[in-house]
Parts: structure tokens; C-alpha cells; sequence
């Protein structure tokens, strides 16, 4: 249509672009040469090391199960050793859930999301690449300690008082709380970058209501991330404390409670089944309609119900300890809760059965639609048996059973392993012209599936006749025998379709691994990944109009590939990603990204090193690599927030800015998600206080009597809280303008820290002036842990102060380019907040008591 070609403002902008403009784009993109290639952060290399990773922690895990059904085939088996087996169980399960499940999960959104989102990349590509390495160096040696005898064997949900020191002396469980509290970190990093990445970085016009559904999972996900994992990192924390120091949590006979380490864990550990399905559910709703060529039916609903899973499966924890001897009201509400929320699964489960019905002959029995099916079928049982679960009599009887083993491997192997093996299929395509084989993808499915439902069904019955869960071995006589054969033929024939997929992988890889070169939408699918695309990602970014684009405009694909959409070429030189606002998807502004680096690999190893060498007591060696991690993340924060490079071209009449501060900014909005887990951390943290005070009250002080400090203290440490705020915001005004330097910025920004600093100080020293210790009780264990979580927020303050004051000094710091500060600022003022809160819990509710 030649009017387009005269007018530059319509898209797309069919005059021919400029040479040599691919090549830069290309160049800016490309990846570092031979072995240094390592150091790449693009999600396309990135993604397919973390996926690769995952899928080994799978296999490892997987062969751990065999060896427990090897052990488990007959009775009076002696093959492995009681503590041996123990210690395989807890791996497998901890394995399964935080080393496989959960980063599979991150892995695929890495690689899928920037495409389906037409981004260059995902906002803080250093930040994934961290994550993945930190995940790889802690994972294998959390692994390894298998071989070692070191591994934990208090099973995956760790139950105190088992795992306290008296009854689990070695440093087995410490592997498991470091390893595990390390692994989270990643995990929440993770998040973040999803959060941030699906709400600013979906191509203009992409409104939240045409966001490709795995998009919408994958953002439910990060955020239940969010607020489920900082449970479970206070739990570990706690427990560790104890073990270490002796601090009374747990422990029943200094007045601290088993049961709250079951509240922290399954506060978590519930959501934690939701967060693992919820992506598989993602994925399915994007292959479901590919497959049957039509869209899918009820997208609205499944939004809603995306995020009232993710909403209620918060208020469910407590169905895993319905046997602990909880009131019965709060029985009866958690299980009616537990059957409610199989509402929202059942909403996805008709629609996509709606679609898949409304194409009739037309959906296509592809190896994927198998997969897919088969997931239907076994994720639906395991829904079944969830609600006869949910039924506090029934649990009663089938808990700590064989029953329950079936139950969440149905729902955990159907709900996410089949539609991961579907995703594989399904999308291998976008990475590779070789494909993996279609024919032998259907031995794989119905060995996977016959083998899982011949393992696992007859669990089921082996529960119901009494076959506990957790033991080594059985008398013969109980007659579990068969069945438990059963299951251990079934596990190897799913293995050996497992074993079926690894050798055409390997041969898929070696066919090709260094063309990228892709094969272009061989599905016919609606969606943006599937869009022509190179390191870069796609060639120019698309405005979005519809659900299904490449459906609704068949010319799509051929004018993204010549350039014709936003951002066709390297505008700045530099690799950069478009910006867009959160709800409409308009652009904003233009992000210039980092490159490839070693900063965030050091950052890893150091961090990993950190927490290891403490699991095994070398603290003065863990100190320095915990100094060295500081200082590897500095370096590579450094780097970060280039200067403003005034407004570019990004193509149809737009041109953006190349910087933002404030709310605006990608930077700001991740610290407002990091802000938000130190505060799910702290309402944990206040949670289990006032827990703790239910189950002790006895030891909580009274007014007038020590160890209660005098108000005095609480009314000083609060004021200077309250101080540390306005330096900071004295300090916001006082930025200099570019090019020049300010000291009154400087002097008030260190006024701020020292008031924090000084802050948690009073604190501390009034409660150990009125004699109160740590030790004692679990009121003192509970104030110190308060002095503790705030003590580690001033201390980040602080550290990130003095990186804004080097960045002031060397002229990286201004009125303008002033995201540094803000990060510091924003931080500071949560940390108060918490602090100021800190003071009236600690002050105010033993007085309130009264
Ligand atoms: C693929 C084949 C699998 C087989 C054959 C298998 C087999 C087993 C067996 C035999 C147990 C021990 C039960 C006991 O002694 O009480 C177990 C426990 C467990 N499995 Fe699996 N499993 C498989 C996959 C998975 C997957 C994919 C996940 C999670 C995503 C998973 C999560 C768990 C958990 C959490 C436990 C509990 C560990 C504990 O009691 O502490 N499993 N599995
Ligand atoms: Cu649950």
C-alpha cells in the first residue's frame, strides 16, 4: 500500500531500512567469543543452561526414586540401609521441589517470555544470570552430599524436633537449611525479574488483557513467590539459629513450639504446590489452543482464576496438620478451604476441554497434545484424591500413608512434569531447526504415562492397607508385596521413556548446537514467539492488537523480520529493550542493558562459597567470601545506570528517552518487589511473635518488671528512625546538578545510615542492658530475632549508602542520574518503617497485655 511508505508515523514503515543497520543489532547482540562465551547473561543462552540444569537435577532425583523402589519392591529388602534411605527420600523430595520444579519453571519463562513478549531481553538479564549460576554452583553441592553420607534425612519438610541438634547432631540438616535458604534467594531473584519483566516490557499495545497467559501464570507465580518463600527463609533462618546458637524457637522445653516451624513451612509449602502447577497450567493454555487452531475459550476466566488459585492457596496451609490436634472450627474452615480452591482448577481444567471439544477432528494429535492429555487425565485423579483428602476424617486415616505418596505425585507429575515434557516438544522448535522426533515421542508419552499410572495407582491401595510412608523396608507379612512391585516395574518402564527423550535430545544437540537459525511457526500458532528471530530476539518490536497476532494479521511475521515495527535497529549502539507502562503497554522509555560480564558469576561462586563453608563451620574463611561476594555485586552494579543519552528514534514517530528515575523506572519498581518480600518476611516474622506468645505466655515479661526496658529507649531509637527518613529526603533535594558535586547530599545521606545504625544499636543495647538473652526463652529468642531481621536491612542500607556516595564522587550520581540513590533512599525508609514497627511490637504489645 504505497500511502504507508510516505507517511513515517504509520507501522508498518514499509520504506527499505538502512544498510548496515542489521549488523549492528547483530553486533550488539552478538555473544563473546569461545569459552568466554560463559560469561554471556542473553536469555537465549542463559535459558537453555538453566533449563539444562534443571532437567539434570530431574534425572538425578529420578534415579534416587529408583533406587527406592528398588529397595521398596519386595519386603525385608536389605539393598540400602535405613539412614541411607532416609537421607535419599529427603533428597529426592528437596530435590523434586526446590532444585527441579521451581527453577524449571523460572528456566522456561527466561527463554519463553522475552519472546512471547517480543522484548530484546528480560530488564536485568544480570540478575537472571546470577540467579541460574548461584543455583547450579549450590545445587550440585547440595547434591553431592549424597555421596557423602552428609545428606539431611529428616524428610523434605524437615519437622523440628527431629531436625534439632539433640536428634540430628551432624551437619546434615545444616546443608539442607543453608543449601535450601540459599536456593530461595535465587528463586526470589527470579521473581523479581519476572515481575518487572512482564509489567514493563510487553510490546506496545499489548494491554494486560492480551498478555499471553503463560505470561499471566508466570507473573501469579513470581508474586506467590513473593510472599510464600519469605516464610520458609524465616523458618530456616530460625531453625538454624537454633541449631547453631541455641536459640529457643522449636524447642518445647524452653517454651518455644514445634508446631510454629509446621505453620512457617506449610505457609509455604502449600502455595509452593500452586506455584509449581500454576506455570504447567500456563503452558497448557498455550499449546491447547495452537493445537486445536482456534482460541482458547474462557481466557478472561482463566485470568481469574489464575489469580484466586494463587490467592487462596495462601489460606490452606493448615490441612497438612489437620492430624496435630487443631480446634475443630479451624478444621472445618481449612477444609472447606481445601475443597474450594478446586474450583479454579476445575475452571481451567472445562476450558481447555471446551477448546479442545470445539475443534472436534480438527485438533491435532501432535506429540505435545499427547502429553497434554495425558496430563488431563492424571492431574484430574490427583484433584480427586485432594478433595477425599481435604476431608479431615478421611486424612486422618490416610495421612503419613502411602495414599498421600499418590496423591501429590499425581498432582505434582501430572500437573507439571507432562505438560513440561508437552513444553519441550511443543517448543523445541523455537530454539532449533532440528527437531526432537515426533515418532519417538509418542514411545516416550505412553511409556511415561503407562509407567506412571502402573507406579503410582497401586500406591493408592497399598495406603488404604495401612503401607505407611517414610519406611525403608516392610515385613513380608503385611501383604503389601505385590503391589509394591507393581509400582517398582511401573517406575522403571516411566524411566525408560525418560530414558527414550535424554538419547533423542543428544542427538538432537548434536546435530545442531550452534546454528540458532529457527524454524518458523511450524505449528501455525498465534503468538509472538513464534515470530522470525535471531540473538537479538525479534527484529523490530510489533504493536499489538489482538490475543492472537499472528492469527489476525498474516503479514505480521514477514514486516517484524524486515525491520518495518518500533526499535528495528541498535538505536544507542548498545543492547536496549523498550519500556512500556504497566497496564496499556505504552511506550515509555528506552532501557540500555548490560552486556556480558564476570561480576555476577563472582557474585555467585562467592555467595555459594559464603553459605557453604558456614554449613560446615569454617566461619572465618565463609567471612572473607561473604566480603568477597559484597564486593563482586557492587562491581557489577557498577556498571549499571549508564548516563542519560538524551532522546532517541525508535520508529513510528515515537522518540523515547534513554533514561528514567522514579516510579517510572524498571530500577525503582524492583525494589519496590524486593521491599515487598523484607516486608512478607517481617509479617512472618510478627506472625510467629505473636504465636509464640499463645503457646508461652508465661514467659512474656510485665510491665514495671525486667527484662521490659524503660519506654525512654523505645521513644530515642524511634526518633531516630524517624530522622534517618527525613536526612534521606534532605538528601534527594540536596543532589547536585550534573557535573558537580555535593557535599551536604553526601554528609546527610551518611546522616541517614548512622541514624538507622544507630537505630537498631539502642535496641540492642537496652534489651541486653535490662538482661535479657537470647537463649533464655523464646521472648528473648523472638526480641532478638526482631533486632536481627531490622539489623540486616541497616546493614544493606549501608552498604548501598557508601555505593551511592562513591558513584557522587566520581560524578555517576546527580539530580538526573540518580537511580542509585533511590534504590538506597527507598530502602532506608522501608527499613525505618519496619523499624518504627519494630519498636511497637517489642514496646508496646507486652504493655498492651495489661
Ligand atoms: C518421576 C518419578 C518419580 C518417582 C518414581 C518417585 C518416587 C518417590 C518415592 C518412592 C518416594 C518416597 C516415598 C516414601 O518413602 O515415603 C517419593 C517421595 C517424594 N517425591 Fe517422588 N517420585 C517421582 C517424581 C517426583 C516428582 C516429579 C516430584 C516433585 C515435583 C516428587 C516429589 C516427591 C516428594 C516431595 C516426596 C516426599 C519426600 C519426603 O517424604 O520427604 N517426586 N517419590
Ligand atoms: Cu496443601
Amino acid at each position: 500500500m504505497p500511502e504507508r511508505q510516505s507517511d513515517p508515523k504509520r507501522l508498518p514503515n514499509e520504506t527499505p531500512r538502512p544498510p548496515g543497520e542489521l549488523e549492528e543489532l547483530e553486533r550488539a547482540w552478538a555473544y563473546p567469543p569461545g569459552w568466554r562465551k560463559i560469561s554471556e547473561i542473553n536469555n537465549s543462552l542463559v535459558g537453555v543452561i538453566y533449563i539444562g540444569a534443571a532437567f539434570l537435577f530431574f534425572l538425578l532425583a529420578g534415579v534416587l526414586a529408583l533406587i527406592m523402589r528398588v529397595q521398596l519392591s519386595h519386603g525385608d529388602n536389605r539393598f540400602i540401609g535405613q539412614d541411607l534411605y532416609n537421607q535419599i527420600f529427603t533428597v529426592h523430595g528437596t530435590t523434586m521441589m526446590f532444585l527441579f520444579a521451581v527453577p524449571v519453571m523460572e528456566a522456561l519463562s527466561v527463554i519463553l517470555l522475552p519472546q512471547m513478549l517480543a522484548a530484546r531481553d528480560l530488564p536485568f538479564p544480570r540478575l537472571s544470570a546470577f540467579a541460574v549460576w548461584a543455583y547450579v554452583i549450590g545445587g550440585l553441592v547440595f547434591f553431592s552430599t549424597i555421596f557423602y553420607g552428609l545428606s539431611p534425612s529428616g524428610g523434605w519438610f524437615m519437622y523440628p524436633p527431629l531436625t534439632l541438634t539433640r536428634f540430628s547432631p551432624g551437619d546434615n540438616a545444616d546443608f539442607w537449611l543453608l543449601g535450601i535458604g540459599f536456593i530461595e534467594i535465587s528463586a526470589i531473584a527470579g521473581a523479581i525479574e519476572i515481575i518487572v519483566g512482564m509489567l514493563r516490557t510487553r510490546p506496545p499495545g499489548m494491554t494486560l488483557d492480551k498478555m499471553p497467559l503463560f505470561g499471566w501464570s508466570m507473573l501469579v507465580f513470581a508474586a506467590m513467590i513473593v510472599f510464600a518463600f519469605p516464610a520458609v527463609i524465616l523458618a530456616t533462618m530460625m531453625l538454624e539459629i537454633e541449631r547453631s546458637f541455641g536459640w529457643p524457637f522449636f524447642n518445647a522445653a524452653q517454651s518455644g513450639d514445634p508446631l510454629l516451624w509446621q505453620h512457617l513451612f506449610w505457609f509455604f509449602g502449600h502455595p509452593e504446590v500452586y506455584i509449581i502447577f500454576l506455570p504447567g497450567a500456563g503452558l497448557v493454555s498455550m499449546i491447547v489452543p495452537t493445537m486445536a487452531q482456534r482460541p482458547l475459550i474462557g481466557y478472561r476466566l482463566i485470568v481469574v482464576a489464575l489469580i484466586a488459585t494463587g490467592f487462596f492457596s495462601f489460606g490452606l496451609w493448615v490441612h497438612h496438620m489437620f492430624s496435630t490436634g487443631i480446634p475443630a472450627l479451624s478444621l472445618g474452615f481449612f477444609s472447606a478451604a481445601s475443597m474450594a480452591v478446586a474450583v479454579p482448577s476445575g475452571i481451567q481444567v472445562f476450558s481447555w476441554i471446551a477448546t479442545i471439544a470445539a475443534a472436534r477432528d480438527r485438533f491435532r494429535l501432535s506429540t505435545p497434545s499427547l502429553f497434554i492429555l495425558g496430563f488431563l487425565f492424571i492431574f484430574a485423579i490427583g484433584g480427586l484424591t485432594g478433595v477425599m483428602v481435604a476431608v479431615v476424617p478421611f486424612d486422618l486415616q490416610a495421612h503419613d500413608s502411602y495414599f498421600i505418596v499418590a496423591h501429590f505425585h499425581y498432582v505434582l507429575v501430572g500437573g507439571m512434569v507432562f505438560p513440561l515434557f508437552a513444553t519441550f516438544y511443543y517448543w523445541d522448535p523455537m530454539i532449533s531447526r532440528n527437531r526432537l522426533s515426533e515418532r519417538l515421542g509418542r514411545y516416550v508419552f505412553w511409556l511415561m504415562f503407562v509407567g506412571f499410572n502402573v507406579a503410582f495407582f497401586p500406591m493408592h491401595v497399598s495406603g488404604l492397607l495401612g503401607m505407611p510412608r517414610r519406611v525403608w523396608t516392610y515385613p513380608r507379612a503385611m501383604g503389601w508385596d505385590t503391589l509394591n512391585m507393581i509400582s517398582t516395574i511401573g517406575a522403571f518402564i516411566l524411566a525408560l521413556g525418560v530414558l527414550v527423550f535424554v538419547v533423542d535430545i543428544f542427538v538432537r544437540f548434536r546435530r545442531d548446537w550452534e546454528t540458532q537459525r529457527t524454524q518458523t511457526n511450524p505449528w501455525n500458532a498465534g503468538t509472538l514467539e513464534w515470530l522470525p528471530s535471531d540473538l537479538y530476539s525479534m527484529r523490530s518490536v510489533p504493536i499489538v492488537t489482538s490475543r492472537y497476532p499472528l492469527w489476525d494479521r498474516p503479514n505480521l511475521a514477514e514486516d517484524v523480520a524486515a525491520g518495518a515495527y518500533y526499535l528495528p535497529n541498535a538505536a544507542t549502539g548498545r543492547r536496549e529493550t523498550i519500556v512500556t507502562s504497566p497496564i496499556e503497554a505504552r511506550p515509555e522509555y528506552l532501557l540500555e542493558m548490560p552486556g556480558p560480564g564476570w561480576a555476577h558469576m563472582f557474585s555467585a561462586v562467592f555467595t555459594a562459597a559464603f553459605f557453604l563453608l558456614l554449613t560446615v563451620k569454617a566461619v572465618a574463611i565463609a567471612l572473607v567470601c561473604g566480603a568477597l561476594a559484597i564486593f563482586a555485586t557492587l562491581v557489577w552494579c557498577w556498571q549499571l545506570d549508564p548516563p542519560p543519552r538524551g532522546r532517541v528514534e525508535i520508529g513510528g514517530g515515537i522518540s523515547l528517552p534513554t533514561y528514567m528515575s522514579g516510579p517510572s523506572s524498571h530500577a525503582w519498581w524492583a525494589m519496590i518487589v524486593l521491599i515487598l518480600v523484607a516486608a512478607s518476611l517481617y509479617i512472618t516474622f510478627v506472625f510467629s511473635y505473636l504465636y509464640l506468645w499463645t503457646v508461652s505466655p508465661q514467659v512474656w515479661p510485665v510491665v514495671g518488671a525486667s527484662p521490659l526496658p524503660d519506654l525512654r529507649w523505645a521513644a530515642s531509637g524511634a526518633s531516630l528512625m524517624l530522622l534517618s527518613i527525613l536526612a534521606f529526603r534532605m538528601a534527594d533535594r540536596a543532589l547536585p546538578k550534573p557535573g558537580s558535586i555535593s557535599l551536604s547530599a553526601a554528609l546527610l545521606m551518611i546522616a541517614g545510615a548512622l541514624c538507622l545504625i544507630a537505630g537498631v544499636g539502642i535496641e540492642g543495647y537496652a534489651q541486653w542492658r535490662s538482661g535479657l538473652r537470647p537463649g533464655e526463652n523464646s521472648y528473648g529468642a523472638m526480641v532478638y530475632l526482631e533486632i536481627v531481621l531490622t539489623g540486616q536491612l541497616v546493614a544493606t542500607v549501608a552498604v548501598m549508602t557508601g555505593f551511592a556516595l562513591a558513584r557522587l564522587f566520581t560524578g555517576k550520581l546527580d539530580a538526573q542520574r540518580r537511580v542509585s540513590f533511590e534504590s538506597a533512599a527507598l530502602l532506608a525508609y522501608y527499613t525505618a518503617a519496619q523499624g518504627l514497627l519494630g519498636f511497637l511490637l517489642i514496646y508496646g504489645f507486652p504493655r498492651m497485655l495489661e
